[in-house]
């Protein structure tokens, strides 16, 4: 087992619907440390940067005015295998099609709208830190 970092993003209608207690005991839950966590607002310059493998999509407008429309929680998470361990807690992209007991299946409805975002690699976790946590 390799102790990783991972990143993740509580996304504006998740806030707006007061989960962030809910999401974040999950993690905490499961055995993970919280190592930052940050409110703040995503600016459509950062959001289409996090998003530029999506550009060409046509829901990649709809994406960014969802990331963009309120306040997000950013967090770095660490602990054992935690790319993986919180992308299970996560659950599939649609939340739709999210197993119930994941957070997308719990409280996610439709795309865009799944909750939440969590790195899928580690180089993908590495970039991400540094693109939201620069200092
Ligand atoms: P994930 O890594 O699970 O967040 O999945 P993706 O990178 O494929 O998708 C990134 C975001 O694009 C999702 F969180 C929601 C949005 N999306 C849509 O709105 N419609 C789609 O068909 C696919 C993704």
């Amino acid at each position: 087992m390799a102790i990783e970092q991972t990143f993740v993003i509580i996304k504006p209608e998740a806030v707006e619907r007061k989960l962030i207690g809910e999401i974040l005991a999950r993690f905490e839950r499961k055995g993970l440390e919280i190592k930052r966590l940050a409110v703040t607002n995503i600016t459509k310059e950062v959001a289409e940067e996090h998003y530029a493998h999506h550009r060409d999509k046509s829901f990649f407008p709809h994406l960014i005015d969802a990331m963009t429309g309120g306040p997000v929680v950013l967090a770095i998470l660490e602990g054992d295998e935690a790319i993986t361990q919180v992308r299970n807690l996560v659950g599939a992209t649609d939340p739709a099609k999210a197993a119930p007991g994941t957070i997308r299946g719990d409280f996610g409805l439709r795309l865009p709208y799944n909750m939440i975002h969590a790195a899928d690699s580690p180089g993908a976790a590495r970039e991400e830190i540094l693109r939201f946590f620069r200092n």
